[in-house]
C-alpha cells in the first residue's frame, strides 16, 4: 500500500511512519515543520531531543527501515497538495497536518484565525486533490473526541438514532465543541461528510482522544523519537505530568480536576490508525471511530502519576489545583461509546501504570533539558471570562 502522511514531522505522524515502513508499506510525507516553530515561539521545546528531517530520513535507512519520500510545504497550499497528490498517488492519506492546541486557538483573533483557516483549508484542498485525481484514495483524517465535548448523555461514534415528533432517523450526533481548535475539526468532519456523500470519497474520520507517550515498538532507540511537548500550550495532559513530576514541579489539575477525557497511548494510537488503513472503507462511505482506551478524569491522572513516580524513583511528588485557565465543565458526564476499532481487532498494548514507568524513566535523562524550559510549563493562556456555564 502506498501511504501519505500529512504532518509526518509530528507526535504521531513521525511513529506512523515508522510503523508503516516497517510494515512494508511505501511510505511519502508532507510538512512544513510550522510545529516547531510556534512550539519555539512560546519559549519551548520537545523535552525529548528530536533530530532534523533530513537525518531522520538518514536514521530509517539506518535502522534498515527504507526510504521516506519527502515534500516540504503546507497543505493549506492547494497546489503544493495537489502536485504531491498527482506523484505519489497513494492508496491511503492520512491527513495530520493540522494546528493541534486548543490553548494556542484561544490566544487571540490571529491564531483563532490561523487554526480555522488553516485546518479547513488543508481538509478542503486534500478532499479536492483526491476527488480529481485518486477518487478511489482512503482518507483517514484525525478529528477529535473533543468535537462532542461533554454533553449529559451517552456519546455515539459519530451517528445515532432519533425520534422527534413521531418520526424517527440515523444523524450526525451533535457536537459543542470547546475551543477554536475543536470546532475547526467540526467544520472539517461536516465537510468530509458532505464530500463523501457527493463525490462517493472513502472516509474515516477519527475522534481521538488525548495521546500520552514516548515510545511504540519502532521508537527502540533515542534516534528515532517523536516529539514530546510539555509547554501549556502545546503539551497535553498526562504528558505534562509526567513531565512536572519528573523536574519536581507540582502536578496541575485545572479547576476542580473532574474533567474527563478519553485517553490513549502514543502505541495504541498508531495502532488504531494501522487498523484503519489496513480495512479501508467502502467507496462513498464515510465512517466515524471513537478512538481511545478508557476515560479518565485529570484528578485520576494525576494521582496515577504521582503514585507512579513516587513508587519508581522514590520521590515525592505533588498535586497542586490550579484555576482553570479554560471554560469547561469541571464535574459532568462522560460515557463515549468505543467499539468499531475494537471490533476490527484493536486491544490495548499496555496497562497506564506500565505505560507511565516508560514514560518517567524517558523523561528522568532529560531533566536539564525540560528544566530550560520550566517557566512555560505553568498555564497562562486562558479562555476569555464568560457568563456562559459550558
Ligand atoms: N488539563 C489539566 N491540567 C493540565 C493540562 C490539561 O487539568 O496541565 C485538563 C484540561 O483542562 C482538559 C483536559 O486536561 O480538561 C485535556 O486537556 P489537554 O491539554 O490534555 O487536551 P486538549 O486541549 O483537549 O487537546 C488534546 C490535543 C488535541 C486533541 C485532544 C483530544 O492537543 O490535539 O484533539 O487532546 S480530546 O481532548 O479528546 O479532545
Amino acid at each position: 500500500m502506498k501511504v501519505l502522511i500529512m504532518g509526518i514531522d509530528g507526535y504521531i505522524g513521525w511513529p506512523l511512519a515508522l510503523r508503516e515502513l516497517a510494515k512494508g508499506n511505501k511510505v511519502s510525507g508532507i510538512d512544513n515543520f510550522i510545529t516547531r516553530k510556534r512550539v519555539r515561539e512560546v519559549g519551548s521545546q520537545s523535552a525529548l531531543p528530536i533530530p532534523t528531517f533530513k537525518k531522520r530520513i538518514d536514521y530509517v535507512k539506518d535502522f534498515g527501515l527504507g526510504e521516506i519520500n519527502f515534500h516540504r510545504g503546507d497543505a493549506s497550499d492547494p497546489d503544493f497538495l495537489r502536485d504531491v497528490i498527482i506523484e505519489e498517488k497513494p492508496d491511503a492519506v492520512v491527513h495530520l497536518a493540522e494546528q493541534r492546541s486548543a490553548p494556542y486557538s484561544m490566544i487571540g483573533l490571529k491564531q483563532a484565525s490561523d487554526t480555522l483557516k488553516q485546518n479547513m483549508l488543508s481538509t478542503l484542498n486534500l478532499i479536492y486533490a483526491v476527488k480529481e485525481n485518486v477518487p478511489k484514495c482512503h482518507i483517514l483524517k484525525l478529528g477529535t473526541m473533543g468535537e462532542y465535548g461533554t454533553p449529559n448523555i451517552d456519546i455515539p461514534e459519530g451517528f445515532f438514532e432519533i425520534e422527534y415528533n413521531g418520526r424517527k432517523d440515523t444523524l450526525p450526533f451533535p457536537k459543542q465543541a470547546g475551543s477554536w481548535y475543536h470546532w475547526s475539526k467540526v467544520h472539517d468532519s461536516n465537510n468530509l461528510m458532505f464530500a463523501s456523500k457527493v463525490w462517493k470519497i472513502r472516509i474515516t474520520d477519527v475522534m481521538q482522544g488525548v495521546v500520552y507517550g514516548t515510545r511504540t515498538k519502532e521508537i527502540t532507540s533515542p534516534h528515532l523519537f517523536t516529539r514530546f511537548d510539555i509547554d501549556e500550550v502545546w503539551g497535553t495532559a498526562l504528558n505534562r505530568f509526567c513531565t512536572q513530576a519528573t523536574i519536581g514541579l507540582p502536578i496541575t489539575p485545572y479547576g476542580k480536576g473532574g474533567q474527563t477525557r478519553g485517553f490513549l497511548s502514543l502505541e495504541d494510537s498508531i495502532t488504531c490508525l494501522d487498523i484503519a488503513l489496513s480495512h479501508p472503507p467502502n467507496d462513498g462511505e464515510y465512517r466515524v471511530f471513537n478512538q481511545f482506551d478508557e476515560h479518565y478524569s485529570v484528578n485520576e491522572l494525576a494521582a496515577l502519576t504521582k503514585e507512579q513516580y513516587e513508587k519508581g524513583f522514590s520521590k515525592k511528588a505533588e498535586i497542586l489545583h490550579v484555576p482553570n485557565p479554560r471554560l469547561e465543565a469541571e464535574e459532568h458526564y462522560y460515557n463515549p461509546v468505543h467499539e468499531k476499532l475494537k471490533n476490527l481487532g484493536y486491544h490495548r498494548s499496555k496497562e497506564l501504570r506500565e505505560e507511565l514507568l516508560v514514560i518517567l524513566n524517558d523523561l528522568s535523562h532529560h531533566k536539564s533539558r525540560i528544566n530550560k524550559v520550566k517557566d512555560v510549563i505553568m498555564p497562562k493562556t486562558k479562555w476569555t471570562e464568560s457568563p456562559f456555564n459550558l
